[in-house]
């Protein structure tokens, strides 16, 4: 979905080539495309799985000839839901070959600045290989900066059991790999698109759209020239204060429709206002509440610099905020979907304690099942010590009063 609205927002067709050859000189969507000698244009992105079934959708959907099909690699059975399976035995085996793409599509690029990381925190695949791969990456790109889109468990519904395992693992793994994770999960998605977007039953394609507005927030001053660049490692190193305490929430607004967005306010002031709400966060918690270590406010559109600078001013009595970024590059809007093209918007990145209930709920689900050693048999199997469980999860309550007493 991600593709999808940057082929938009770059008018680049389901073919790889713009519409119009001509491309605006605001437009530098060589940081995300490489270009062919033909002249089509190829995301600078690998797409990788244990299993095939994700995959093989892309390869005939309608961005089937977008794609570079050596830079999808899936395997034949997936991870079971089993961070050991991802990380250790058939992940392992997989993470070789995507290293090798890794460096060939690495070597395309004049100056690598990071990587931008896709995953869930709950699947065998998302939590194990992506950790694996994380860590792999730092040791062979150790100043690239490594920015990453997680999915959490969701707070109350989970499909899988042992997702609580598979996120205190990976996080565990990935602590001091990782460099900037923002946090997201179902259940906000779900009712963002509920609430806000009137959807009656929302699927993964309606969410992950959502997703994707707010990820086009973030990358925008990356694919369009500016007066304020806001790049990866600005975004790092403003966002993270101390290494380890790397999770900060994101929100995004405005979530409106096509009918109700004229409705809407677009200053800078009510933007800030709008993803404050805990309605407007891509994970479920609660801004306001949180107390704020740093904070970055990209805001893209018709937003003048001095407007958006005046409501950060009235913010920072009440917060830390770092960085500012405004893009003159409004959102685009995917025809037929359920947001509005709307002429300015914000993507709103907290660091806080704002996330801790968050670990903690995951935390407690962890601990019931240790103390029985549920499934536990399942990750020993695929070449996991057992001490491995303790260990994570000591990191993870570490964690958890780090962010208590950095933001105190
Ligand atoms: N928002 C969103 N969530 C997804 C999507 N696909 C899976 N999930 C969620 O991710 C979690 C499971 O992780 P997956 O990514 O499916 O698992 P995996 O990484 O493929 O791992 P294995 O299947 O165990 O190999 C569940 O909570 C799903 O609801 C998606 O496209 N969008
Ligand atoms: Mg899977």
């Amino acid at each position: 979905m991600c593709w999808e609205l940057y082929c938009l927002e770059h008018d680049i067709l389901p073919s790889g080539f713009k519409s119009n050859p001509e491309p605006s000189s605001s437009d530098t969507c060589d940081a995300i495309y490489s270009r062919t000698s033909s002249g089509s244009y190829i995301p600078r992105a690998i797409f990788v799985d244990l299993e095939p079934t994700v995959l093989d959708e892309m390869r005939v959907g309608v961005y089937r000839d977008l794609y570079n099909r050596d830079n999808m690699i899936s395997g034949k059975e997936d991870a079971g839901s089993n961070f050991a399976r991802g990380y250790y035995s058939v992940g392992n085996e997989i993470s070789g070959p995507c290293m090798g793409r890794l460096r060939i599509v690495a070597e395309t690029c004049d100056s690598l600045q990071g990587f931008l990381f896709f995953h869930s925190f709950g699947g065998g695949t998302g939590s194990g290989l992506t950790s694996n791969l994380m860590a792999k990456m730092k040791n062979e790109y150790s100043k690239a900066t490594r920015v990453s889109f997680i999915l959490f468990p969701s707070p109350t519904a989970s499909s899988v059991v042992v997702e609580p395992y598979n996120a205190v693992l990976a996080s565990h793994a990935t602590m001091d790999t990782a460099g900037c994770c923002f946090a997201m999960d179902n259940e906000a998605l779900y009712s963002i698109c509920e609430s806000k977007l009137s959807v009656a039953k929302p699927n993964f394609t309606n969410i992950n759209r959502v997703i994707a507005q707010a990820v086009a927030g973030v990358t925008g001053s990356l694919r369009f020239q500016g007066e304020s660049v806001v790049n990866l490692e600005d975004l790092q190193t403003n966002l993270i204060p101390f290494e380890r305490l790397h999770f900060p929430a994101i929100a995004y607004a405005p979530l409106v429709t096509p009918q109700t967005a004229d409705k809407e306010i677009y200053t800078a002031d009510q933007l800030v206002n709008s993803c404050l709400q805990p309605e407007s966060s891509l994970v479920k918690c609660n801004l306001r509440q949180g107390r704020c270590m740093a904070s970055c406010l990209l805001f893209r559109g018709g937003v003048a610099p001095a407007e958006a600078n005046a409501a950060v001013t009235k913010l920072k009595s009440s917060g830390l905020i770092n960085l500012v970024g405004v893009n003159a590059q409004p959102p685009s809007a995917i025809p037929g979907g359920d947001m509005a093209a709307c002429p300015a918007s914000l993507a709103f990145m907290s660091n806080s304690s704002a996330l801790v209930p968050l670990w903690s709920r995951i935390n407690t689900k962890f601990d019931l099942m240790y103390s029985k050693r549920a499934y536990v048999h399942h990750y020993v199997g695929e070449g996991m010590e057992e001490g491995e469980f303790q260990e994570a999860r000591d990191d993870i309550a570490t964690l958890e009063k780090d962010y208590e007493t950095a933001t105190k």
